[in-house]
């Protein structure tokens, strides 16, 4: 019979698990949790992966568990040592514990909040971004320390402490940690390549690639641009009605740049009201029309890009954000969106789906509606609805 079923996906947290199961030869089913998603949402109303189900139902979550379970599921008493801890030593399995627990947490946790905003994931917040780095730099020079002089963090081998730090180093390698940096830290890129390249986790980093350009705080202007697919080429060569609206003097990429670029909040909002004219660009409050037929927050999310997505020849006259609040099986979507004109129509009506969200006009003279404005482009604040507080889980900008 199977030991069981660990649900992994592209996700670092997943990796351990589904290296531990391949490298540990488990007979254990990996699955990606799409593929079972009323199952998956079943068995785990978190959606967090990896998540674990074993015989007689048992299941479990959190990947120090999950990876602790399955090690302990193999029969090479070896391994298990060297991945947890001889039994008699307890001061190694608490320190395997103790690095797993760091970089899990605190140190996934400030990669997270440093490089979604970078990206452009979630609207860029200075002080948030640079709190972020002050908090890695300090996480990172505990590696180093230890690192310095130890070939491994928790012991003299590879243990599921250098397993689980080095996954989650991955996303910084691919995206903050640049050249440079790695020149300043020989013993962290030592080791993590030692680890990458270990029997465990060798499969999982086929496609991995150091950056060669790490994400920045901006420092200057850059020029915002577009991105451009074959579709919206095309588009683009079929007059769009909103291009035969007089030029505008508000320069709309200009404040996509402010607002790539800046502090949302003290910096890039100021800037556009100073900016803003509400004769060539009009400010709509979106809301989804199918609120209560939401379940998951992730699929309310993924409903928002694949809008934006079928908007995509309109984006040049557009600009915004629609949220998600709340939380699985009870949030909604809202948001404001600017479009060039008077009209919200000609612009939102190139998504087949456009008619599934209603448009209320707002009104940048009145207080409430421009505080609305700031509050869904800077995402910082919960959302009111019908006069009750609800927390933002997620959302998307359009630009
Ligand atoms: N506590 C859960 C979930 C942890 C979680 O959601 N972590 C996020 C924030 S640190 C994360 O890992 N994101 C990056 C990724 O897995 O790709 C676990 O450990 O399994």
């Amino acid at each position: 019979m199977s030991q069981g079923t660990l649900y992994a996906n592209f996700r670092i947290r997943t990796w351990v698990p589904r290296g531990l199961v391949r490298a540990l030869k488990l007979d254990v089913n990996v699955v990606a949790p799409d593929s079972a998603a009323e199952q998956f949402a079943r068995d785990f109303p978190l959606k967090k992966v990896p998540a674990f189900v074993g015989p007689r139902g048992y299941k479990l979550t959190e990947a120090m568990a999950i990876n602790y379970y399955l090690v302990k599921l193999s029969k090479d008493e070896k391994v298990k040592t060297q991945l947890l801890g001889a039994e008699d030593d307890l001061n190694a399995q608490a320190q395997i514990i103790r690095w797993q627990s760091l970089a899990n947490n605190d140190f996934c946790i400030q990669m997270v909040n440093a490089v979604a905003p970078l990206k452009g994931d979630v609207p860029y917040n200075k002080k948030n971004v640079d709190g972020a780095m002050d908090a890695i730099g300090k996480i990172v020079e505990v590696f180093d320390a230890r690192l310095r002089d130890n070939a491994y963090l928790a012991t003299e081998s590879i243990s599921l402490a250098d397993l689980v730090a080095a996954s989650i180093f991955t996303r910084y390698f691919e995206n903050l940690f640049g050249p440079e940096w790695r020149a300043q830290h020989p013993a962290i890129v030592r080791w993590f390549n030692d680890v990458r390249a270990s029997f465990f986790l060798k499969d999982e980093y086929k496609d991995f690639q150091f950056t060669e350009k790490p994400l920045a705080p901006p420092q200057e202007k850059k020029e915002f641009k577009p991105a451009t697919t074959e579709l919206e080429a095309f588009n683009r060569r079929l007059r769009h009605p909103l291009d035969l609206l007089e030029e505008p003097t508000f320069v709309l990429n200009d404040w996509k740049g402010k607002y790539s670029n800046e502090d949302t909040r003290s910096v890039a909002l100021p800037w556009f009201w100073e900016h803003y004219n509400s004769k060539e660009y009009s400010l709509w409050k979106v809301t989804y029309k199918y609120n209560d037929e939401l379940t998951l927050t992730f699929m309310s999310n993924n409903l928002v890009g694949g809008f934006f997505n079928r908007l995509s020849s309109s984006i040049k006259y557009m600009f915004g954000c629609l949220v998600v609040y709340g939380e699985n099986n009870n949030n909604g979507i809202v948001g404001a969106i600017m479009v060039k004109g008077q009209d919200y129509v000609p612009a939102f009506e190139v998504a087949p789906d456009w008619e599934s969200y209603d448009y209320v006009k707002l009104d940048p003279n009145n207080d409430d509606d421009k505080e609305f404005v700031n509050n869904m482009w800077a995402w910082d604040k919960p959302v009111s609805v019908n006069g009750e507080p609800k927390e933002i889980v997620d959302g998307k900008v359009l630009k």
